[in-house]
């Protein structure tokens, strides 16, 4: 078998050379579950994974044109971990719940209202928004706080496309997402991890940046629920928790919005939460991760690139402390 140098310096093979896909991610997954102490549970979680995906309502073809100067060359994950090891509190604080519990989210009719300092407010539903701009497919890195990534292939146009459309009044500098929060579709709503709704929020330059996504699918297809249908946006050079899912209101402010993140733990997660490997989470080291799917769990971690690796982003905090800013 041919060894080849390894982009992020590992000099070990990975997993997926030595060993057949099928056969290492079932390992991963049976590591993970030993972890987790429920290895007895692997093979009714996979039913349920089965199930709950036939529940929902099925996911339709998208075609969307690839986007080549805005696409990551790092090999996708696959479909299977990006849809079954997600966060989605709404669902869960398990990675593997919101798969199984998220086929109760009705996606259709849904509308997202845009308000605040607008000169035309308006709400948009779905089909709507597919049609707002051409859909572009662009593979992006995703890195969450808790220090593993994935790359996937979304689908949908830059949020910019919307800040056109309503145009704002001249005291917009901020935007603000909300996410829906409904107890009767969403089970850990009930929970209180978090204030819900879940609120996350841009400056507007942020917002305006080409690379922030309005993001309507993923894998050539509408969003499964899990991953936030049917509408989220993505915003790849800052921390997974900022990509607010299952969007129904978007809001233009004059003040920087409180997060609810931000809310929970002011110490740990701040409004700009940009990657960034010189800046240590305070219970933990953001210089490494874990690509999911592809370094396995007793494998040495990737290194973090800074802002995830979108450079372009570099001037939106020009003469910013980013060690103040977090
Ligand atoms: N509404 C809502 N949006 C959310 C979250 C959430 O719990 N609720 N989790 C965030 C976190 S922490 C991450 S890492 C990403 C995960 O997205 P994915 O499951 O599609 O990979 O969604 C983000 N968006
Ligand atoms: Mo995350």
């Amino acid at each position: 078998m041919l060894i080849k140098p390894k982009p992020n310096g590992i000099d070990l093979p990975y997993p997926s050379e030595i060993t057949p896909q099928h056969v290492y991610e079932q390992r991963r997954r049976f590591i993970a579950q030993v972890a987790a102490g429920a290895v007895a549970g692997t093979a009714l979680w996979e039913m349920a994974n089965r199930e709950a995906f036939a529940q929902a309502a099925p996911l339709q073809k998208l075609s969307a044109k690839l986007n080549p100067a805005y696409s990551a060359l790092d090999k996708p994950t696959a479909f299977k971990d990006a849809t079954s090891y997600n966060n989605f509190y709404e669902f869960g604080t398990d990675k593997s719940e919101p798969a199984v519990n998220a086929h109760t989210l009705k996606t259709r009719p849904w509308t997202v209202s845009i308000e605040g300092e607008v000169k035309k407010p308006m709400t948009l539903d779905i089909d709507s928004l597919l049609k707002l701009a051409p859909l572009e497919e662009r593979v992006y890195r995703l890195r969450c706080v808790e220090g593993w990534s994935m790359v996937i292939p979304w689908v949908g146009y830059s949020f910019s496309e919307i800040i056109k459309k309503v145009e704002l009044t001249g005291n917009a500098k901020y935007v603000e997402f909300t996410s829906l929060a409904d107890r009767a579709q969403m089970p850990g709503v009930g929970s209180r991890v978090l204030n819900w709704p879940y609120v996350e929020g841009l400056r507007l330059d942020e917002a305006n940046h080409p690379l922030t996504l309005l993001t309507l699918g993923m894998y050539g297809q509408t969003l499964p629920n899990q991953n936030g249908a049917p509408v989220r946006v993505i915003v790849p050079w800052k921390y997974g928790f900022k990509s607010a899912k299952s969007i129904v209101k978007i809001r233009f402010l004059k003040e920087q919005p409180r997060t609810a993140w931000n809310l929970a733990a002011p110490s740990e997660y701040g409004f700009y939460s940009n990657v960034n490997p010189q800046v240590d989470h305070p219970r933990w080291s953001q210089a490494t991760e874990r690509r999911i799917g592809e370094d396995g769990f007793f494998h040495k971690k990737r290194a973090t690139l800074m802002f995830n690796g979108y450079a372009d982003v570099a001037p939106l905090y020009a003469g910013m402390d980013l060690k103040k800013f977090y």
